[in-house]
């Protein structure tokens, strides 16, 4: 894979083989989402960052510009809400910390959203975004992503349940509050912390989220 890889064993409690309260293991890597399986246009595709930047500009990539980005590979388990982990992954992408770097968020910005095809989003903690493990996968254990598992990128932030990993992302929003996601609006947890296994939105603590 890519030019600077910058090899990242264990960032985390994820990548520790060690499965979370009330999660299994699982042979395989199943496809699960909401809705159908976008078609990848390379000639329209861009990834966006928007919202509360520091400097107030938008900033844009194309396909061939993004795929140029420096490169990092996080190993990581990834823990799905519906109970399966799949231990051991090697997400091979461009971190999330690259990408602040290039686009730095305002000072006020607490959170972010990444938002996909169709809609699809996920809110995220901004310390949970720019985690060492956050990465904007594009291939796994060596291999690009199929269409099904998100190809051309996803979203991988292994210390949070999966469905904080928006498949076909497309754009990342900096916001200075934090707002609701796809499944965080639909029953899910506002956090999703599978240590403390943070499944559903009646769970939440004060202060966990925004109403419901
Ligand atoms: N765009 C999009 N991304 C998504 C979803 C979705 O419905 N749409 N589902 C999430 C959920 S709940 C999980 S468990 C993982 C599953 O990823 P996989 O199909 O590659 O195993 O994708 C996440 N990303
Ligand atoms: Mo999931």
């Amino acid at each position: 894979m890519g030019q600077s890889e910058n090899e990242q064993a264990r960032a985390h409690p994820d990548g520790s083989g060690r499965f979370p309260p009330g999660q299994r293991a699982q042979r395989g890597w199943p496809v699960l989402h909401y809705g159908p399986v976008p078609r990848f246009k390379p000639l329209s595709w861009d990834f966006q960052i928007f919202g509360a930047t520091a400097s107030g500009e938008k900033y844009s990539w194309n396909h061939e510009q993004f795929t140029a980005l420096p490169r990092s590979t996080v190993t990581a388990d990834f823990h799905c809400v519906t109970r399966f982990t799949m231990l051991g992954s090697r997400w091979g992408g461009i971190a999330a910390t690259t990408l602040l770097a290039l686009a730095p968020p305002a000072p006020e910005v607490t959170h972010v959203m990444a938002w996909a095809e169709y809609g699809y989003s996920a809110n995220l903690r901004l310390a949970d975004f720019a985690d060492a493990s956050t990465v904007f996968a594009t291939h796994r254990n060596g291999d690009p992503l199929t269409a099904e598992h998100g190809f051309p990128v996803r979203l991988v932030a292994p210390m949070l349940y999966a469905w904080k990993g928006p498949k076909w992302v497309r754009a990342i929003e900096y916001m200075t509050a934090d707002r609701r996601g796809f499944w965080e609006e639909r029953g899910y947890h506002n956090l999703g912390d599978p240590w403390s296994e943070q499944r559903y939105s009646y769970q939440e603590e004060p202060g966990d989220g925004p109403e419901p």
